[in-house]
């Protein structure tokens, strides 16, 4: 496969009042009568990176003419044009020729263009729509920035009409020391190939074997005695390289890849890899960088593991959707655990059809692109999503099943906020919960209580403690008044006394910081956030690492002496349980959801006001 990367400057424009489609702004003619007008943007890019469109959220073009050589233009090849990621309604025309749309803003998509569509020099038009509507996915309000555009790769991909494609790996412990490997994959027209699999570091090959006259599927399995396997603390990869074979002879690679030879699985209250027990560490993560927005630099990112991991976690949460690829191949080499999901939080269209189809269309694209990442460890379908509806519990129940099928080799789970009244929790392959002691509520001080109260629900399933955490702006100080909201100390104490909790208690498996890194969030405009989200261990700007941050290494397999509270836990239990259930479905989740509504248009009111801006 050749690929072409369609990334570059780009011609870009607005367009307020949406008259683009009408008026053909994807025919060439038209786009050089509009040249004057339009203005230069380098792909991949969020658009939001330009000063006056900071806050900008609904249709914008973008342009690029690009050419291929007279070689490329051929008839054994197929050609499709890849889109890594763009937020968040998609429409793509080349060559004044619409080829489909995508709905979603982080997952990749594509079309195929039939050759005699292609020329020597091409025109592609791309129109985005990150406009937050009821029904998407995500719905109308969420807690981080709604960066919109072309903000990941895009390419064109020449393909051999003689092919292999959807490869997946899977790997599985047979015995105490022999492991299967099984690696399917559909193949595209028919085709002889070889297969290798090679050492990751030696580049020795380990096994190979050649399958012939292949049409339609392909599939082999093999049999390894003690090979290296894949973890946190000894990340092995293996590579799978796949050729296309003529008359005996290596052709084309077609496929050239790393793996990790691991098995997860849930054994009871516990989280086993390679069939020995893991606890979880670890901490969420958006994905955003200030100053680049989405598409950050690859060693931005390998910097955030690097530092995450050295801190002693071994667990990202890529909150709230899949973030690029290029951050699970990091994750891959230097070990860290992640936790993938799909953008549905909170408040969501469950009774619309069009919805689940939408979710079952983005868990598709999910799992297909990361299928082969031995880092990936689980999928999760949603995100405080008011689960005890029985609407909705059927919903995710049914997203969970489908997440299943697609892969039975991981966790499927969703994470939920509801401790009483979660509906659904039963049939998620481990329990978790996201609360903020001591921050949202209560004291800190009760989370032991509370742990214990939580053994119940558990269906002795693995509890993750998913979220937890408290905001700090970074530089504001309270050494005498350990308990002002916003300041470092706050943090630490919350967080110190959380973990030191966590870890003290025998039936959690994994707890997880909210957040790594503070970010963006139009509904946040205190003092103290002025439009983030301040609850990061470092702020924005990274370097201004916060005091959680360098006490973590010290606490982070803490424990502190805990009062035994299992027999109070269930007696509140009992009681509680009935009370909380009531008020949660008559009075707190009704109020919660007036509550959510407009709450970005407010923050953005605020902010344009701050910033002097008129959009
Ligand atoms: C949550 C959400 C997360 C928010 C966080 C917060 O429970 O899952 O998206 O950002 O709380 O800071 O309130």
């Amino acid at each position: 496969m050749k690929v072409i990367s369609l990334n570059g400057k780009w011609k870009c424009s607005p367009d307020l009042n949406d008259v683009g489609i009408q008026d053909k702004w994807y025919d060439l003619s038209k786009f050089n009568e509009l040249q004057d007008l339009l203005e230069e943007i380098e792909i991949p890019s969020s658009f939001n990176l330009i000063q006056k469109y900071s806050l900008y959220e609904g249709i914008f073009w973008h342009f690029f003419e690009f050419k291929l050589s007279k070689d490329d233009l051929n008839e054994r090849t197929n050609y499709r044009l890849n889109f890594k990621g763009c937020n968040y309604l998609t429409l793509v025309w080349i060559n004044g020729i619409f080829l489909g749309y995508h709905e979603g803003g982080f997952t990749p998509f594509s079309f195929d263009i039939e050759r005699k569509i292609l020329k020597e020099k091409n025109f592609l038009v791309v129109r985005t729509d990150n406009t937050r509507r009821k029904g998407q996915i995500p719905d109308l309000a969420f807690d981080w920035f709604n960066w919109g555009g072309i903000y990941r790769d895009v390419e064109l991909q020449l393909l051999n009409k003689n092919r292999v494609e959807n490869i997946q790996i899977k790997t599985n412990l047979i015995t105490s020391d022999e492991w299967k490997i099984s690696i399917s994959f559909t193949v595209k027209g028919h085709l002889s190939i070889n297969w290798k699999i090679l050492d990751g570091k030696s580049g020795n090959i380990i096994k190979e074997g050649v399958e012939r006259n292949l049409e339609k599927k392909g599939h082999v399995s093999v049999t390894l005695k003690e090979p290296k396997t894949w973890s946190p603390e000894k990340p092995n990869l293996y590579y799978l390289k796949i050729a296309s074979i003529e008359k005996d002879k290596e052709n084309e690679v077609l496929f050239n890849q790393h793996f990790g030879i691991r098995q997860i699985e849930v054994v009871g209250n516990r989280i086993l890899l390679n069939k020995k027990p893991i606890t979880l560490k670890g901490v969420s993560l958006h994905e955003e960088l200030i100053q680049y927005g989405r598409t950050i630099p690859t060693e931005k990112r390998e910097r955030d593991l690097l530092d995450i991991k050295s801190l002693g976690f071994n667990t990202v949460r890529t909150a709230h959707y899949s973030h690029d690829e290029s951050l699970l191949n990091l994750a891959d080499k230097v070990g860290i655990l992640i936790l993938e999901e799909i953008p549905i939080w909170g408040k969501f269209d469950y009774k619309n059809p069009r919805t689940f189809i939408l979710a079952c269309k983005m868990i598709k694209e999910m799992i297909f692109r990361d299928f082969n990442h031995p880092s990936v460890i689980w999928w999760s379908v949603g995100n405080e999503i008011p689960i005890e509806n029985p609407l909705v519990s059927r919903f995710i129940k049914n997203l969970m099943d489908w997440a299943r099928k697609l892969d039975d080799t991981r966790i499927v789970t969703y994470v939920s906020y509801r401790i009483f009244s979660d509906i659904c929790r039963r049939h998620a392959d481990v329990a978790t919960i996201n609360f903020y002691f001591g921050w949202y509520f209560a004291s800190v001080k009760q989370i032991n209580l509370f742990l214990n109260i939580m053994r119940i629900p558990a269906y002795n399933k693995p509890w993750i403690f998913t979220e937890f955490g408290a905001g700090a702006k970074y530089g504001f100080h309270q050494k005498l008044k350990k308990f002002v909201k916003y300041s470092e100390e706050r943090q630490l104490l919350t967080l110190e006394y959380s973990i030191r909790t966590f870890n003290a208690l025998d039936h959690l498996s994994g707890w997880l910081i909210w957040n790594y890194r503070d970010f963006r969030s139009l509904s946040r405009q205190n003092k103290f956030q002025m439009g983030f989200n301040r609850k990061g261990i470092v702020s924005e700007k990274t370097f201004e690492k916060k005091l959680i941050y360098h006490r973590l290494p010290k606490i982070i397999e803490a424990k502190r002496k805990i009062m035994n509270t299992r027999f109070l836990g269930l007696l509140i239990w009992l009681i509680l349980f009935p009370i909380v259930w009531i008020l949660t479905l008559t009075i707190y989740a009704p109020l919660l959801n007036l509550f959510e509504r407009n709450v970005i248009e407010r923050g953005k009111l605020k902010e344009m006001k701050r910033l002097n801006l008129n959009q």
